[in-house]
């Protein structure tokens, strides 16, 4: 016999939680919603894509989100699960659904989510929890571990590193390997990809290995990410920061930058969320900001039907 426990969506919640809270939305809504086993992670936590769909045979486009490849940026995997839990219980949302699939991964980290959770000296981990070789010394950055240009610039060759170390060779850990594989298998159907990061307020697209250029279709990407900030900004939230990553600051080995240029996907973009509390967003703001959020996700959502 299962207790029923309550989760609320505007709280931040431990991975165990998070994923009986997939198992539950999945069971309850078996029309819409299925989740897909993808591995392990290193510490062997099991992950799962939850993917969101009104008509699963149809072959629709498909928008694919992840969140939570950096450990401390808590407020990344809650509008991960906001996005499933709007998609999947607002009757509203029958229209975001109507044609697109949503496939969402709300923790690609679990092993460094769970260990900022342990204690405050912790709480700021960004890395993976791997161990390298010899050393005593743990942890890879996700987004710098993507095999695209992979080291060529904004990264750490040194394992101690505690931001940047790119790994030991580009999908050395086995959660952005699960990644790659999510975007392997659908592929082409991926006409949109966003991945959910924390903080700035910036929602930057390809190029992130250089600033020198940009790809020649950054005009598309660029008017697409200035429709979603105005969104946000109409829902009463702060506007994003828009440009190419490598503008901001050039670093190599990010998921976007794979998505768009190994994949093909058409969009693709890094999107960091919130502004002025750097990693330790506030709680009690969540039921604030997440909504103004998803209103974002609409015009994603409504622009990928519309092509
Ligand atoms: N920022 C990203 C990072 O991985 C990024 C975004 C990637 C910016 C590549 C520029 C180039 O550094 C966070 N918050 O992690
Ligand atoms: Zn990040």
């Amino acid at each position: 016999r299962r207790v029923f426990r309550s989760f609320n969506i505007f709280e931040y919640h431990s991975y165990i939680a998070i994923q009986e809270h997939l198992e539950s939305l999945a069971k309850r809504h078996p029309d819409l919603m299925k989740l897909q086993t993808l591995g392990m992670s290193y510490q062997g936590r099991r992950m799962k894509l939850a993917k969101i769909s009104s008509n699963p045979n149809a072959g629709n486009p498909i928008v694919f989100i992840d969140a939570g490849i950096h450990a401390r940026e808590w407020v990344a995997p809650a509008m991960a699960m906001y996005l499933i839990h709007r998609l999947v219980s607002d009757p509203d949302a029958r229209r975001e659904l109507n044609g697109v699939d949503w496939y969402i991964l709300p923790v690609v980290n679990p092993d460094g989510y769970e260990f900022t959770r342990t204690n405050q000296v912790n709480r700021l981990w960004r890395k993976t929890r791997s161990k390298n070789g010899l050393l005593d010394c743990f942890g890879v950055d996700g987004n710098r571990n993507y095999g695209f240009k992979w080291a060529v610039s904004g990264v750490s060759k040194n394992p101690c590193d505690k931001e940047t170390y790119a790994g030991p060779k580009p999908f050395s850990e086995p959660e952005t390997q699960m990644v790659r594989n999510v975007m392997m298998e659908y592929g082409k159907r991926i006409k949109l990809y966003v991945s959910l990061h924390s903080y700035g307020q910036y929602l930057v697209y390809p190029w992130g290995y250089t600033g020198d250029f940009l790809p020649k279709e950054w005009q598309k990407l660029d008017t697409l990410a200035r429709m979603v900030s105005e969104a946000v900004e109409s829902a009463g939230g702060k506007p994003f920061r828009v440009m190419s990553a490598g503008k901001w600051y050039p670093a190599a080995g990010g998921s976007d930058d794979f998505a768009f240029g190994v994949i093909g996907v058409p969009y693709s973009y890094t999107m960091e969320l919130t502004d002025g509390y750097e990693f330790l967003f506030p709680e009690r703001l969540l039921h604030t900001v997440l909504p103004q959020f998803y209103e974002g996700f609409k015009v994603f959502g409504a622009q990928i039907r519309s092509e």
